[in-house]
Formats: C-alpha cells, sequence, structure tokens
C-alpha cells in the first residue's frame, strides 16, 4: 500500500530502477550457450541446423567430433545473432540422452504390454489396420494427428497420402491447440495468413504492444532482443497486459493486470479513445480499409465509433478492473509512439473468442496506421518450431490445403489434384474434424485408425479424462510416432514408431517471421530409428496408395516438389532451393526466384515481391479482393465459463522458462529439471491469506472436471482471484481441470480460462 501514497517521481524513479534491474538480467540471457561452444571436447565440424524448441527459431550450429555430437552454440548468421537460451543450449544431453524408443513397439492386446516388433512386421500391422478400416468404413475412418513440431517435409507428405492417397481430410494437428486463432485473425482480417512483419521490426519499434505472451519464459531471445531495444533507446515504451506479473511485465511501462478474458473490451476502448482523441489515421483507414459490422455487413467508419460507444474507458475500467488512466495511456501511446509492434501468443489464442481478439489487435493497428512500416507491425508469436511453416503454410489442418487454398473451394481442390495428378473428385469436399472433434469421433468409432506423430495428446489435449476414455476405445487403432518413451500418449498406442530425432535426420522448419531454415543431418540416431519421411513412404505404399503419389527417396525430393507446388501462389518459395538453404541460414518467404534475397515485410510495394512495381499505394493487402483490410466491430464476451459461487476463481495455465510442454525432452536435463522439478499452484497473497494457506502447503485445485492436489506458490503474480498451474508435469495432467470448449472460428480451445475453486489439502 506503500505504493498508493508514494508521489509520481519517487514511484517512477523505483519503478525505472525495478525495470533496470530487469533489463539488466535479461541480457546474460545467453551466456550458457558460449559455455558450451567452449566444450574441452573440440568439435572435428559443426553442422548447421534450427532450435528443437521454441517458434523464435533460432538458428543453431551443432559441434559433432567422432559421429557423436558434443557441443552447440548459437549460429551468428541467422536471425539470433549467435544467442540461444538456457533450454536450447541445454539440447545435446537431449539428443544423447539414453531413455529413447530405439525400435518399433507394439501391444498385442489392449491392457497388455508394449513389445519389440520388428519394421518389416509393423509396417505391415499399420497397413493393413488402415488398408481395412478404409475398405469396411470408409476413408473418413482414418487420420492424422499432426504437429508443429514435424519437418515440413513430413507434414506436406502426411497431408499428401491423406488427402490425395486416402480421399480423407481428417488431417489435424496440434497448431489447432495454439495457432489456430492467430490463422482466423491474419486470413479474415488481411486475406493471408502468417505476419507482415519480421523480427527485424522488434529494432525499430518505438512501443511494444504485449498482450497476452509472457514472451521473457516463452520466446527468450525475442525477449532479449525486446528489452535491448529499450536499453538502446529508453524512450521506447513498453505496455504489457496480462493477468500475472510474468517476467515479461517487469520491463513494462505499463503492466496491464485485467481481470482474464477482458482483452476485447481493453481493446475496442483503446480504439475509442485513440478515435475520441484524434489520434487515428483517416489517410490510411480510408484508403485502406473496410468496416464490417457485428452482422458481417459492410460498415461506415461513422458506424464504427457508435459501436465504440459501449467501451467509454470509464466503463471498461470497471468491466476490466483495472485503473481507468491505463486505457487512456495504452490508447494513447499505441497510436502516438512513431512506430507500434504488438507481439501476442496464447493469452489471446486459447480463448473461446480468439478470432475476435486477434482481429481487435489489426484493427488498432490499421485504424492508427502503424503497420508495413519498420516496426509498426501487428506480429503474432508463434508457439512451436514449425507450426508455421510446417502446418499452416502446407495446410496440414482438416479444413486446409497447401498454400492458402481451403478444403471447401472447388477450385482449390481442383488446382491440388492438378499438382498431385489425381483424378478429378479425390479429394473430398468434406472439410475434415478439428482436434477435439476428432478424438470425439475417436472415442465413438467414427475413426478407427489414428497416426499421432510429434505431438503428445494424452497429456495435452484440455477436459483430458473425457479424451483418456476415447483413446482407451477398444475400436480405436492408435499409431504413435514417439522418440521418447515416458510420453503419456505411448500408454493409449497400440504401435509405436521409432523416429529419427532432430538433427538426426534433415529437414526444414518455418519459425515465425515466415523464415524458412534447414537443419542438416548431423549425427546418425540410436538403435533402428528412422526418418519419418521414410518411414510414411513405406506406409502409404503397403496401404495401397498410388506409389506415383510417394515417389520420394528422402525428405529434400519432397522439399522439391512443395517448393514448386508454391510457386505462382502467394506463398511462393521457388527459389529456396535445397542448396542455398545448405548455403544460408533461412529465407523468409516469398522467394519467387533463386537470385530473390526474401520478403522481410509484405504487403509493401518495393519490398514484397508480390506487389506490382507500378501499384498506385506503397500498401496493398492483396489477399483481399478489392486489397482493402478490415476492421471488425466484434463485440466482447465473456469465457465458456466465468466464475461463480461455487467456483469462485479464475484458473489459468502457462508455460515456465525451463520445460518445454511436457518435458519429455527438458525433463532428461538435469539442470533444467532440478530448476522446475514438479508441478504447483500460483496464488495471490491476498487469496492465501483468505483461505489461510501457507507458501509450500498442499492444496486442492478442483474444477466441474476433476480435483487435483498440488504445492501452493503463494506470490504477487497472479492477480487476486486468479490462480495458475503449469502443464509440463506428467504426474499431475492438470489438462484433466480444464474444458474443452472451443472458439466456433478457430476451434481452438480455452486453456486460458475456467472456474476453480480452492481447499487445503
Ligand atoms: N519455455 C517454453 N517456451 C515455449 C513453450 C514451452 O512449452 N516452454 N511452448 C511454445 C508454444 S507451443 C507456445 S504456444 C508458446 C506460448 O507462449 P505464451 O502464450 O507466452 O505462454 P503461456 O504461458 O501459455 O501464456 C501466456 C500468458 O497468457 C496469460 N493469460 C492468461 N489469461 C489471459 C487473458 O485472459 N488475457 C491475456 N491477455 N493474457 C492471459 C497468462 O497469464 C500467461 O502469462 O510458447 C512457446 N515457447
Ligand atoms: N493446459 C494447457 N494445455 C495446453 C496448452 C496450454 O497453454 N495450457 N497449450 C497447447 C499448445 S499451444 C500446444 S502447442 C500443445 C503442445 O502439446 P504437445 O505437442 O502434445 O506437447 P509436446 O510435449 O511438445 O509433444 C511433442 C511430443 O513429440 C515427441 N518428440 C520429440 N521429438 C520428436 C521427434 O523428433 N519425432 C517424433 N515423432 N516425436 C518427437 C516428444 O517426446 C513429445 O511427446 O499443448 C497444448 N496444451
Ligand atoms: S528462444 Fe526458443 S528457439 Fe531460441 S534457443 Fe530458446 S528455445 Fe530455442
Ligand atoms: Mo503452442
Amino acid at each position: 500500500m506503500l505504493y498508493k501514497v508514494m508521489d509520481r517521481s519517487r514511484r517512477d524513479f523505483l519503478r525505472s530502477m525495478a525495470m533496470s534491474a530487469a533489463l539488466a538480467a535479461v541480457s546474460d540471457l545467453s551466456l550458457p550457450a558460449m559455455a558450451h561452444a567452449a566444450d574441452p571436447d573440440k568439435p572435428d565440424k559443426w553442422v548447421k541446423g534450427v532450435c528443437r524448441y521454441c517458434g523464435t527459431g533460432c538458428g543453431v550450429l551443432i559441434g559433432v567430433k567422432n559421429g557423436r555430437a558434443v557441443a552447440i552454440q548459437g549460429d551468428p548468421n541467422n536471425h539470433n545473432a549467435g544467442l540461444l537460451c538456457l533450454k536450447g543450449s541445454l539440447l545435446i544431453p537431449v539428443l544423447n540422452c539414453k531413455e529413447r524408443v530405439t525400435q518399433p513397439l507394439v501391444r498385442r492386446q489392449k491392457g497388455g504390454p508394449l513389445t519389440p516388433i520388428s519394421w518389416d512386421e509393423a509396417l505391415d500391422l499399420m497397413a493393413s489396420k488402415f488398408k481395412d478400416s478404409i475398405a469396411k468404413y470408409g476413408p473418413d475412418s482414418v487420420a492424422w494427428y499432426g504437429s508443429g513440431q514435424c519437418l515440413t517435409e513430413e507434414s506436406y507428405l502426411a497431408n499428401k497420402i491423406f488427402k490425395g492417397g486416402f480421399g480423407t481430410n481428417n488431417v489435424d494437428g496440434n497448431p489447432r491447440l495454439c495457432m489456430a486463432s492467430a490463422v482466423g485473425g491474419y486470413t479474415t482480417t488481411f486475406g493471408k495468413d502468417e505476419p507482415m512483419g519480421s523480427y527485424e521490426d522488434i529494432d525499430k519499434a518505438t512501443c511494444f504492444f504485449i498482450i497476452g505472451s509472457n514472451t521473457s519464459e516463452a520466446h527468450p531471445v525475442l525477449f532479449r532482443r525486446v528489452a535491448r531495444r529499450k536499453q538502446v533507446e529508453p524512450g521506447v515504451k513498453i505496455i504489457v497486459a496480462d493477468p500475472r506479473r510474468t517476467n515479461t511485465s517487469r520491463i513494462a511501462d505499463i503492466h496491464i493486470a485485467f481481470r482474464p478474458g477482458t482483452d476485447l473490451a481493453l481493446m475496442h476502448s483503446m480504439a475509442w479513445v485513440i478515435i475520441h482523441e484524434e489520434l487515428d489515421n483517416p489517410r490510411f483507414w480510408n484508403r485502406h480499409v473496410n468496416f464490417i459490422n457485428p452482422e458481417g455487413q459492410p460498415a461506415t467508419f461513422e458506424d464504427y465509433k457508435a459501436f465504440l460507444e459501449q467501451y467509454r474507458p470509464e466503463k471498461v475500467a470497471e468491466i476490466c478492473q483495472i485503473p481507468v488512466q491505463q486505457i487512456y495511456d495504452a490508447g494513447r501511446i499505441f497510436a502516438e509512439s512513431a512506430a507500434t509492434m504488438s507481439l501476442w501468443c496464447m493469452g489471446i489464442n486459447q480463448r473461446v473468442q480468439g478470432v475476435f481478439a486477434n482481429n481487435l489487435i489489426h484493427n488498432l493497428h490499421l485504424l492508427t496506421g502503424q503497420i508495413c512500416r519498420p516496426g509498426a507491425t501487428s506480429f503474432s508469436l508463434t508457439g512451436q518450431p514449425n507450426a508455421c511453416g510446417g502446418v499452416r503454410d502446407t495446410g496440414s489442418l482438416a479444413h486446409l490445403l497447401p498454400a492458402g487454398r481451403q478444403v471447401a473451394n472447388p477450385k482449390h481442390r481442383a488446382e491440388m489434384e492438378q499438382l498431385w495428378g489425381l483424378p478429378q473428385g479425390r479429394i473430398s469436399p468434406k472439410v475434415g474434424p478439428h482436434t477435439v472433434a476428432l478424438f470425439e469421433a475417436l472415442g465413438r468409432s467414427e475413426i478407427r485408425c489414428v497416426i499421432i506423430c510429434e505431438t503428445n495428446p494424452a497429456h495435452t489435449l484440455p477436459n483430458l479424462n473425457k479424451f483418456h476414455k476415447a483413446m482407451s476405445n477398444p475400436d480405436a487403432f492408435i499409431v504413435s510416432i514417439e522418440a521418447f518413451p515416458d510420453a503419456v500418449t505411448l500408454q493409449f498406442a497400440d504401435l509405436v514408431l521409432a523416429p529419427a530425432f532432430w538433427c538426426e535426420r534433415d529437414g526444414v522448419y518455418g519459425c515465425g517471421e515466415r523464415r524458412y531454415s534447414l537443419t542438416e543431418k548431423a549425427v546418425d540416431g540410436p538403435g533402428q530409428v528412422r526418418p519419418t519421411v521414410n518411414t510414411l513412404v513405406e506406409f502409404a505404399k503397403r496401404a495401397g496408395v498410388d506409389p506415383k503419389l510417394v515417389n520420394f527417396k528422402n525428405a529434400e525430393d519432397v522439399w522439391n516438389e512443395w517448393r514448386m507446388v508454391s510457386k505462382g501462389t502467394t506463398y511462393d518459395f521457388s527459389g529456396m532451393t535445397r542448396e542455398r538453404l545448405r548455403k544460408e541460414s533461412g529465407i523468409l518467404w516469398p522467394c519467387p526466384s533463386e537470385d530473390h534475397p526474401g520478403t522481410p515485410m509484405r504487403f509493401v510495394r518495393g519490398v514484397d515481391p508480390l506487389v506490382p512495381a507500378n501499384h498506385p499505394t506503397r500498401v496493398f493487402f492483396y489477399g483481399k479482393p478489392d486489397g482493402r483490410a478490415c476492421i471488425f466491430m466484434r463485440p466482447a464476451k465473456g469465457a465458456a465459463e466465468e466464475p461463480d459461487q461455487d467456483y469462485p476463481l479464475y484458473l489459468t495455465s502457462m508455460r515456465v522458462i525451463d520445460h518445454w510442454h511436457t518435458a519429455t525432452m527438458t525433463g532428461k536435463v538435469p539442470e533444467l529439471l532440478k530448476a522446475n522439478p514438479a508441478a504447483f499452484v500460483e496464488i495471490n497473497s491476498a487469496d492465501a491469506a483468505k483461505y489461510n494457506i501457507k507458501h509450500g502447503e498442499m492444496v486442492i485445485v478442483e474444477t466441474r472436471r476433476d480435483a487435483i492436489a498440488l504445492p501452493a506458490r503463494v506470490s504477487d503474480i497472479c492477480r487476486p482471484g486468479l490462480i495458475a498451474v503449469p502443464f509440463f508435469d506428467a504426474k499431475k495432467l492438470v489438462n484433466k481441470l480444464f474444458l474443452d470448449a472451443t472458439d466456433p472460428g478457430s476451434r481452438e480451445p480455452e486453456y486460458k480460462i475456467c472456474a476453480a475453486r480452492l481447499r487445503k489439502a
């Protein structure tokens, strides 16, 4: 309470002291990578690749000696300029760890153990199960559940086998749990998926609007770049909107710790301030924007202004439970800064209003013209290393086809049939089930055979008890391609295939800034592991897919086909030959010719090769038929399950810096495991006092779905009334607590909000 009576200058002084401490702390972030580079085991070669973990997509150099990986360092020529975070710099122990799936395993009967089986038998068994199922129940009885961690070549190939070969669109993957709302936001607002900007914008921005992203823990190397920017130019402003006081918020000028789920009201209110103070940019929106009313019909700026009246700051401050001044300040700083960059992630996407929340971020940029200039951009942070390149761009989701094409569009299907050499009508017009629906269908025996690859859904789906039951369906034949034996999903698998991991095979990852980088093969994998591209080709041939469709010897062959499929589309990366990728440390698409340098900013004349050189305006949103992006009037609604008398608290889930999702990899590294050995529940000190809970004490977190005992971590990180749990711990499986309500547009689950209650254990 000292805070309240402090005068402003003293408060500002203390805050700036705390901020410089925080800035100094993050500046040391990447030192460990260097320590590893100086390993006494001096490598005889360095092989170029990409970090296995987050969507930042840092370039790495893997040091190899006598065929064994011994060191890692950041690639000085990639965007990360030689830096890595701690997790990334500790990848070698994961690569060399003893606990691996090294050969195929089979469960001969439900409930029995997994036992070794030869590759030949495993592939035959799998192929016969799929063939029988298709013959008896039709192609929609089989499915692929992929991942934003698969290589581009793996995702493209699986998509082709299922959609083109089997004739089913039952292809989805974990980006549905992650980036689907961002895809929905970009495609509705701009007509094209993927951010228009790049990481370079960080070095040019003078204001960062970070909403629903704990960048410091989830994208550490990018966070360091943001912090650096502020260190170099102290006038740079940072606004963080997150109901938790995260490490990210420690470098913020304004931390808006609002009530969970009130982002839409906040952003409409910022727009209200911007318009009422004449901080909008009519020259920009007049030329480049269409206004769309809540019914989806064309509207005018005046309609938009009238719509925003319900979001006056005084009212929204009450809805968000924040000081009204924060809304005015945020609106002004956003609009008045020379270049504003928004960064967001799961706090925005994992919501039943995820797509709409994405639209409202874009609204603010379009309204103020803070877009398509260096440093001014609306930049969605991507979670996984290859959600963008592998899944979004190749169209490996149930409603998509490669390079932005849609299953529901007959012209797009015909184009893909032609490109893949298929008879007309081969690709099913029926959109496949999104992730939650896919696993529901498995429970109902509508889907009977599924391949799960490089993802661990028995740990990470929401409402887990429901989906454990579905995955236990005796009719289901579940194949898991999984590198580590402790993944929970293996408990439900009938067949497990052993993949070559990370740099044990070669392939491309496309990170959050449209940058495609190649990981070259550095070492041989252990035991009988195989590159998944080869596994898929073998499986497809045995399952009766026309061998011409899968005429690939290796990942490079697949890449060359996909590269040519992209030609002439708005994703055109046909200039990225394997040869170039071996030499260069990543290239940003569009890249339509072998001498094209790549595109740091889309939709801009003179920079984006897809904007004609003689286009009459500098900016051209060519994704839309009339070249204009949309400002949407999206009404703000609550979460699917808001707290009430019985369950009075908000419950959210989050990541910790040391672990990657289900910790099957990071859990193998003692340094990382020691830092975060087990799950916990974060509780605000005021709530802890109210419930008489002490730090470290065991408490029961209960929702309408389940109850789980966790040690309390009492702090001021969560705002009062909010509790938070990390989801890495396989012994706790906190996803049993969350509900599987999804956004009607993106079908992404609302992992970020549900209602809970708390008691002592
Ligand atoms: N260390 C580490 N890094 C990772 C990953 C990992 O597992 N570990 N995973 C990667 C992946 S796949 C992803 S998707 C990203 C995720 O990256 P982030 O989205 O940054 O990570 P989270 O911790 O899931 O959630 C971010 C924040 O959302 C906030 N939040 C909760 N409710 C709301 C709300 O209503 N509004 C707003 N505005 N914010 C809210 C939470 O308090 C939390 O701080 O991280 C990537 N990077
Ligand atoms: N409560 C809660 N739940 C969430 C979220 C949340 O914020 N809160 N976030 C959601 C999001 S954004 C995401 S992206 C998902 C992530 O969820 P998952 O994808 O299910 O989690 P991972 O642990 O990344 O799973 C990757 C799996 O691949 C295995 N693997 C590693 N390397 C290889 C390889 O080379 N080949 C193969 N075949 N397998 C390999 C790993 O051992 C691991 O089992 O979780 C979602 N679930
Ligand atoms: S920031 Fe992400 S990509 Fe970069 S080293 Fe860390 S985990 Fe790897
Ligand atoms: Mo994610």
